[in-house]
């Protein structure tokens, strides 16, 4: 599917919800599905899955929908409670009567759901700075992930006593999502409240180190062939101040590898020394469609740079889909240039 990028007037505006609002819409009872981006990472699925959890633990029937099926090494997440994320696997015998997204600041980044669920989601949930909201909402940008959010909401909901407990493995969720956000609380997003909510996650029993063992300890042997290519096809910028990794669709092919094995390339790009900004982008299929995938460790704001493109996302990291340019060194000078802009 291919979503045009959308003006700023091409959606109504929605109403901002507060924290507290939304913690007492989500203690009624109903049978909710809850939407994440296409792609998920951490931050995604543990939200999505921590929230269905907690409407669980309240007595309601809960559903996590996304366009892809959860990646490989964040399936410990879903806790076996679903086997798939595909709208396929939705179960036909509920009355699903509530929509929630989760992690999504634009419509495009649900992907095919968008065709399903365009004017039907009850509310967003969600903490990126840039997007097109496409509901009503509880955005906050400076949340570092949208599973602090979530954790707010968790206590909130126990504080008005519409849960009575705070199921284990929500929080568990949680503090993945915390922990996949902030690059191990290593990113610039990360503020005393993000560490309060780890300590707090930590307090009530969950294995931080377990945690991360899970997310970061082993990689498949796949992703390093991929790390490996992706190292070798760098080109710089800007006296190095900007780093590009290419990652078309014939390599991927050559190298029996998937778009989840190229997720890393662009972090790797951002740690070579002397980049400000980082660039990757990934041709998944033999189209001319491309994603891209920024990081900015200087002063560049990236989620301006890509929603120049249709794109968005925070300051430091953000994406966009590029489908204007003929083949993937047009889209690498076009994403070059406008980085320039801001250089
Ligand atoms: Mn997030």
């Amino acid at each position: 599917m291919n979503l045009e990028p959308m003006g700023a007037d091409a959606l109504p505006r929605y109403e901002k919800l507060s924290s507290e609002r939304v913690a007492q819409a989500l203690a009624k009872p109903t049978p909710t599905l809850i939407l994440f981006h296409a792609r998920p990472d951490g931050d995604a699925v543990g939200s999505a899955f921590a929230l269905r959890q907690l409407l669980t633990a309240m007595g309601m029937p809960a559903w996590c929908v996304c366009a892809d099926e959860v990646p490989q090494r964040l399936r410990f997440l879903m806790h076996g409670l679903q086997e798939s994320t595909l709208p396929a696997a939705i179960p036909q015998n509920v009355c699903w009567a509530r929509v929630v997204s989760v992690d999504t600041a634009s419509p495009a980044q649900l992907g095919a759901l968008w065709e399903t669920y365009e004017g039907k989601i009850d509310m967003m949930i969600d903490h990126h700075g840039t997007g097109t909201p496409y509901a009503p909402n509880l955005i906050l940008p400076e949340a570092a992930a949208c599973a602090e959010i979530i954790f707010d909401l968790s206590r909130e909901l126990l504080r008005i006593g519409a849960l009575s407990y705070i199921p284990s493995g929500a929080d568990v969720c949680i503090y993945a999502g915390l922990n996949t956000d902030t690059g191990s609380f290593k990113y610039s997003n990360v503020t005393p409240k993000t560490h309060r909510c780890a300590a707090e996650l930590h307090r009530a029993g969950v294995d931080s180190a377990a945690i991360t063992q899970k997310l970061y300890g082993s990689k498949p042997y796949l992703q390093l062939k991929a790390e490996g290519a992706g190292i070798r096809s760098l080109t710089f910028f800007e006296n190095g101040r900007i780093a590009v990794v290419r990652f078309p669709y014939a390599l991927k092919q050559e190298l029996g590898v998937s778009d989840e094995h190229l997720e890393t390339l662009v972090d790797i790009a951002r740690g070579i020394e002397g980049v400000e900004v980082a660039v990757s982008l990934r041709q998944p299929n033999e189209e001319n469609v491309f994603r891209c995938s920024t990081r900015a460790s200087g002063n560049v704001d990236v989620s301006a740079v890509c929603a120049a493109f249709g794109g968005g996302g925070h300051i430091r990291a953000a994406g966009c889909t590029l489908t204007d340019f003929a083949s993937m060194e047009d889209a690498v000078a076009a994403v070059v240039a406008e980085i320039g802009k801001q250089l």
